[in-house]
């Protein structure tokens, strides 16, 4: 393919309620989409649509919204330049670029929905997904008290969310997750994830959770510390997950040799897009390492690409793969809705849900064509 119009869409979406995490309260979604315009050789110009994860400031991660906008254009795009252009070698082209790699992501994720939709073929179908449903769980943000979160997390189980992941921090940690136990009972799945809040002198703190029978605990250690999550993890009987710390396959399989991750959690925009969370997912399997589909926010844009990528057999955790409800009143495309605890796997051409365009203008901010060069 051609790539004949690359179009940037910066969205805002308000949350329906605040998501407070370790690293910052979100009351609002500043979400940036790329749109391309693919021309096949049979003439054909096919949209495809990619959803930027990057938050719109690095607090999560070294990349933003506006650093992967800027990437994309002035050094991303004039690397697939050209008429054979296709999914399988973006990642290559793109190489010799570093990190980078929510920027990367999105303009993969554009190029290979455009390639998709052009040969009829639905993500699920080529990544090679073996269920139509995925379990849904749910990530439940810091609150100002725990009747509070008790509140919020009765609610999800009433919407029918199959495991509830709790956001932890220094000072909302064991009370917290006690209280959320007790509530819930011993059959209910629960898991934490602390966002990198604390540090290998906290380990005599963190074993404190081991009593509460948790699935996971999810990056408790700064994005760096492979080596410290391998020495907290012989510290603790509650199973290692790293989110943060695992930005590429290779850090991934280190991540399996050290120790440090007994599970990962794939996020496809982190570690560079979904092709390179495909051989995440590819290597944690074939070390038996369980994975589950972390979540970003994403609109229903991303939020089809991820209820794909969970319906691969090595997905054995239930993600962070929410019904749009949780996060948006109105979402931008087709709403995702829970049923049954479950959110059903896209079977249309392509990776991306396409946003409506009614929606799409009445949440955009900002638009921009990018030259092609
Ligand atoms: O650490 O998993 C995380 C949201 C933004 C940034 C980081 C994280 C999260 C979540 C929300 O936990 C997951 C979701 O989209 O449901
Ligand atoms: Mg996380």
């Amino acid at each position: 393919m051609q790539l004949r119009g690359v179009r940037l869409h910066w969205l805002k979406l308000p949350l329906v309620r605040p998501f407070t995490t370790s690293f910052k309260v979100q009351t609002e979604r500043e979400a940036l989409l790329v749109e391309v315009a693919a021309e096949f050789d049979d003439g054909r110009t096919v949209t495809g649509w990619g959803e930027c994860v990057a938050l719109p400031d690095p607090s999560y991660s070294p990349e933003y919204a506006d650093s992967c906008a800027v990437v994309i254009e002035r050094f991303l795009l004039p690397r697939l330049r050209g008429d054979d252009v296709i999914a399988e070698t973006v990642g290559h082209r793109l190489h010799r670029v570093k990190g980078n790699r929510m920027a990367k992501a999105a303009l993969e994720m554009a190029v290979l929905d455009a390639q998709l939709r052009h040969a009829g073929r639905s993500f699920a179908s080529y990544a090679g997904a073996v269920v139509d449903r995925v379990p849904s769980g749910v990530s439940v943000g810091i609150h100002d008290s725990v009747g509070e979160l008790l509140d919020a997390v009765s609610g999800y189980l009433a919407e029918g969310y199959v495991r509830i992941k709790l956001k932890i921090q220094p000072g909302f940690d064991i009370e917290p997750v006690r209280a959320v136990r007790k509530l819930i009972g011993d059959d209910v799945p629960l898991q934490v994830d602390a966002n990198a809040a604390y540090t290998l002198v906290d380990a005599p703190h963190l074993r404190r959770l081991d009593e509460f029978g948790l699935l996971l605990i999810e990056q408790p250690l700064g994005d760096e510390d492979m080596r410290q999550h391998a020495a907290l993890a012989r510290q603790m009987a509650t199973p290692m997950c790293l989110d943060e710390s695992i930005d590429s396959a290779e850090a991934a399989a280190d991540a399996i040799a050290l120790g440090a991750a007994a599970v990962i959690n794939i996020k496809a925009g982190r570690v560079g897009g979904y092709l390179e969370a495909i051989r995440i997912h590819d290597i944690a399997r074939a070390n038996g390492i369980a994975v589950w589909c972390g979540g970003m926010l994403e609109t229903g844009v991303g939020r089809a690409a991820n209820a794909a990528l969970a319906a691969l057999p090595g997905f054995t955790l239930p993600g962070d793969i929410s019904a749009s409800d949780r996060f948006y009143r109105e979402d931008i495309t087709e709403p995702f809705v829970i049923d049954d605890g479950h959110i059903a796997v896209p079977q249309t051409p392509g990776i991306s849900a396409a946003p409506d365009p009614d929606r799409l203008a009445a949440c955009r901010v900002a638009v921009r064509d990018l030259p092609l060069g």
